[in-house]
C-alpha cells in the first residue's frame, strides 16, 4: 500500500493580513496542526543553527529564504507533529517555493485559504503589534509588501486558475473573519 499523504491547506495573504490569528482559531475548532513557515524560520535563528545568520539577514530585508531551508523545517515539523492535517501558514511565497514543495513532498494542497486585506490596514496592524519582530519596522514592511505583490500573489493566482483558492475578506474584525473561515471548513448539509 502506498503511504497515505497528509492533508495540507496553504494559508496565504499579505504581511499582517491575519494568517497566524485565524490559524489559531482553526486549530481550536477543526484539529489541524498549524505550521507557520515564518515562526519556524525565527525558531531556527534562535536555535543558533549554521543557517541562522543567513535567515536573519533575509527576514530583515523582507526577502524569501531559499526553499530547501524552509521545506526541510516544514517536513521536520510535520513528522514530529504526529498529525495528518496541516495548515501551512505563509508558504509557498513564490513560484520556486511552490514547485519545490510539490516536487520534494509530492503533496498538493487541498485548497488555499487566501486572506485579502488592503495594505493600509495590514500596515496599521503590523505597526501596532509590538512583539519585537525585527521586520516590523516601516522600512522592512514596505519591502515585505513589494515582495508579496511581485512574488507571492502570483502563487495565489496559480492556484486560483486551478479553482483551489478560497478568498476571504480579511479587513473585517477577527470574529467576522473567523465566521467566513468556519463556513469554508464546515461540511455543508444537503
Ligand atoms: N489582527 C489580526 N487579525 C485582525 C483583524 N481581523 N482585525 C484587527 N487586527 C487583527 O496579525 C497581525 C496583527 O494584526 C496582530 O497583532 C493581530 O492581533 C492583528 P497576524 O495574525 O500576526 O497576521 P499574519 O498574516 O500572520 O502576519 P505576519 O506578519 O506573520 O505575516 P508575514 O507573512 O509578513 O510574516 P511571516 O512570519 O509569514 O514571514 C516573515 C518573513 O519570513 C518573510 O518576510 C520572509 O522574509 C520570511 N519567510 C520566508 O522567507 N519564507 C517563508 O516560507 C516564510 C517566511
Ligand atoms: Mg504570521
Amino acid at each position: 500500500d502506498a503511504e497515505k499523504k497528509p492533508a495540507v491547506i496553504f494559508v496565504l495573504g499579505g504581511p499582517g493580513s491575519g494568517k497566524g490569528t485565524q490559524c489559531a482559531n482553526i486549530v481550536e475548532h477543526f484539529g489541524y496542526t498549524h505550521l507557520s513557515a515564518g515562526d519556524l524560520l525565527r525558531a531556527e535563528i534562535k536555535s543558533g543553527s549554521e543557517n541562522g545568520t543567513m535567515i536573519q539577514n533575509m527576514i530583515k530585508e523582507g526577502k524569501i529564504v531559499p526553499s530547501e531551508v524552509t521545506i526541510k523545517l516544514l517536513q521536520k515539523a510535520m513528522q514530529e507533529s504526529g498529525n495528518d492535517k496541516f495548515l501551512i501558514d505563509g508558504f509557498p511565497r513564490n513560484e520556486e517555493n511552490r514547485a519545490a514543495f510539490e516536487a520534494v513532498t509530492k503533496i498538493e494542497p487541498a485548497f488555499v485559504l487566501f486572506f485579502n486585506c488592503p495594505e493600509e490596514e495590514m500596515e496599521r496592524r503590523i505597526l501596532s503589534r509590538n512583539q519585537g519582530r525585527e521586520d516590523d519596522n516601516i522600512e522592512t514592511i514596505r519591502k515585505r509588501f513589494n515582495v508579496f505583490l511581485e512574488s507571492s500573489l502570483p502563487v495565489v493566482e496559480y492556484y486560483d486558475s486551478k479553482g483551489k483558492v478560497r478568498k476571504i475578506d480579511a479587513a473585517k474584525s477577527v470574529e467576522e473573519v473567523f465566521e467566513a473561515v468556519k463556513a469554508i471548513f464546515t461540511p455543508k448539509e444537503e
